[in-house]
C-alpha cells in the first residue's frame, strides 16, 4: 500500500474494517498483521504496480492511473506487465484530463501542441487512439504551472474537484482516463495457504463494501 499520500488513510481504514490490526512504525517499511499471516509493505504508490507485476508482493492497493501507466510503460520495456484485478475499492476517485488555458477556445485543436504531464504513456496512448499528433512534455510535479511557465500549451493531469485547474487559469477539455483505487494480485496462482488467506480477506472486504452501500 501507499505509505503516505492520498490513498493511505482509506487503505488502512479498509484493512482495519476487514479486521486486520497493524502496529505501524513511521520508519519501517514492513508491518506484520496481528492474527493474520500477512505483512503490510508501505511504499511510494509508483512502486506498487511493479512490485505486484514482478511477483515481489502478492497484493497491492493502487490507483488505476498509476497501474495503467506502469502497465503501458512495462509493456514497451518488455518487462512483466500482468496482474489480476480483484476488487474496485470505491475511493481515490479522480480523472486524468487534458486542460488548456481558460481564455483559449476549448475547441482549438491539440494538434502540434506541447502537453505537460506526469503520465506520458497514458497520454500517448490516448493521442494515438484519437489520431492526434501532439508532444507530451514529461514533468513529475507542478504540471499545472507548465503553461504559465511557457513549458507547454496544455496539461494532462489528475483532477478531482477541479479547484487546482481553476486556481491556475486552466479549463478541463477532455477526460482521457477515469480512476479509483484497485486491489490487485500478482499473476498466477498463489500457494494454497496464501490463497486461503486471500479468500478470507476478500470475504471480509465484500462484507465491508456491502455494508457501506
Ligand atoms: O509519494 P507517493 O508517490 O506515494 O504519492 P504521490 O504524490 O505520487 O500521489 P498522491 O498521494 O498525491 O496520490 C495518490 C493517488 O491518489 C493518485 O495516483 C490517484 O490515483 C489518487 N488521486 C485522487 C489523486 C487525486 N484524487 C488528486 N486530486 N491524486 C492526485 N490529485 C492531485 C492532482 O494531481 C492535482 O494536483 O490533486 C490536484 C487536483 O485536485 P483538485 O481537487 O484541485 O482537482
Ligand atoms: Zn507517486
Amino acid at each position: 500500500m501507499q505509505k503516505s499520500g492520498r490513498l493511505s488513510d482509506d487503505t488502512l481504514k479498509l484493512l482495519r474494517a476487514c479486521g486486520l490490526r497493524f502496529n505501524l512504525h513511521e520508519a519501517r517499511l514492513m508491518a506484520h498483521a496481528e492474527d493474520w499471516p500477512l505483512d503490510l509493505l508501505r511504499v511510494r504508490d509508483d512502486d506498487i504496480p511493479g512490485l505486484v507485476m514482478d511477483g515481489a508482493a502478492d497484493l497491492g492497493v493502487v490507483g488505476e492511473n498509476v497501474l495503467e501507466e506502469a502497465r503501458l510503460e512495462r509493456e514497451v520495456a518488455g518487462s512483466p506487465a500482468d496482474y489480476r484485478l480483484l476488487r474496485s475499492l470505491d475511493f481515490g476517485h479522480c480523472r486524468l484530463s487534458i486542460a488548456g488555458r481558460a481564455e483559449e477556445d476549448s475547441a482549438a485543436p491539440l494538434e502540434g501542441r506541447r502537453i505537460a504531464t506526469s503520465y506520458p504513456y497514458l497520454l500517448r496512448d490516448w493521442l494515438r487512439r484519437e489520431g492526434i499528433q501532439a508532444t507530451p512534455v514529461m514533468l513529475t510535479g507542478s504540471v499545472e504551472v507548465a503553461p504559465r511557465a511557457g513549458l507547454a500549451d496544455a496539461i494532462c493531469d489528475l483532477v478531482s474537484t477541479g479547484g487546482t485547474l481553476e486556481a491556475n487559469g486552466l479549463r478541463e477539455r477532455e477526460v482521457i482516463f477515469r480512476s479509483q483505487a484497485q486491489l490487485i494480485a500478482r499473476p498466477g496462482a498463489l500457494p494454497e495457504a496464501q490463497q486461503v488467506t486471500l479468500e478470507r480477506l476478500l470475504r471480509r472486504l465484500d462484507g465491508v463494501q456491502q455494508a457501506r452501500e
